[in-house]
């Protein structure tokens, strides 16, 4: 992605998942805010955004964060969200083992408490190992948490998956870690 792309995949990141107010719009109930709006006010805000540019971040995105819906009409983010949202995402069964990618300096607290989700609405858990470590990555030298997702489920506990792959659920207490 070229440059333009990631600052605009950042500032619809910040808006569609967290800060929606910071240019003055509102998204609905499952997340999804009118793109005429959208454009409007990111321009108002000093921001130059076109329908074309939207529509690039959109399809040249590396995670696919983001979704148009099918009449073209709203746009929204596909996980990762802050505010309250209902992305109607049915609960799937998920792999034996699901991985978390994470920094040393969190780990006796994870250790302590297990995964929490802090600020956002799930703790993110991704399908493989690269997935995991690029996640990990963002924040210094990565640590990769095994998760005993399979066992889970069985225990009761519900998962799903983001229409980009990436896994979500509640929390992960750590007697479900493999610290390794
Ligand atoms: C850590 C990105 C202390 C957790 C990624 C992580 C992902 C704890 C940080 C998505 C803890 C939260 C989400 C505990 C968890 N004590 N630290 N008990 N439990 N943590 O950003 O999973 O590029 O909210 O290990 O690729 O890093 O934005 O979650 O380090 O898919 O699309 O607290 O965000 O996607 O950080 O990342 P985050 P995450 P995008």
């Amino acid at each position: 992605m070229d440059r333009e792309l990631i600052s605009t995949s950042k500032f619809l990141s910040l808006v569609l998942r967290h800060q929606p107010a910071t240019i003055g719009i509102s998204l609905d109930d499952e997340g999804w805010a009118e793109i005429d709006v959208l454009l409007a006010a990111a321009n108002r805000s000093g921001r130059t955004l076109t329908r074309p540019l939207l529509e690039r971040v959109v399809h040249e995105n590396d995670k696919q964060r983001f979704a148009i819906s099918s009449d073209g009409k709203r746009i929204r983010a596909r996980q990762g969200h802050s505010v309250e949202v209902d992305l109607g995402l049915q609960s799937v069964q998920p792999p034996e083992l699901l991985y978390h990618g994470t920094v040393a300096k969190f780990l006796d607290s994870i250790r302590a408490s297990g995964l929490v989700r802090g600020s956002r609405q799930y703790v993110h858990l991704s399908p493989d190992v690269e997935t995991a470590r690029k996640v990990g990555q963002r924040r210094g030298r990565p640590v990769i948490l095994i998760v005993e997702s399979g066992r889970m489920w069985r225990d009761g506990r519900t998962f799903y998956q983001a229409e980009n792959g990436v896994w979500l659920t509640e929390s992960v207490p750590a007697e479900y870690l493999r610290f390794e």
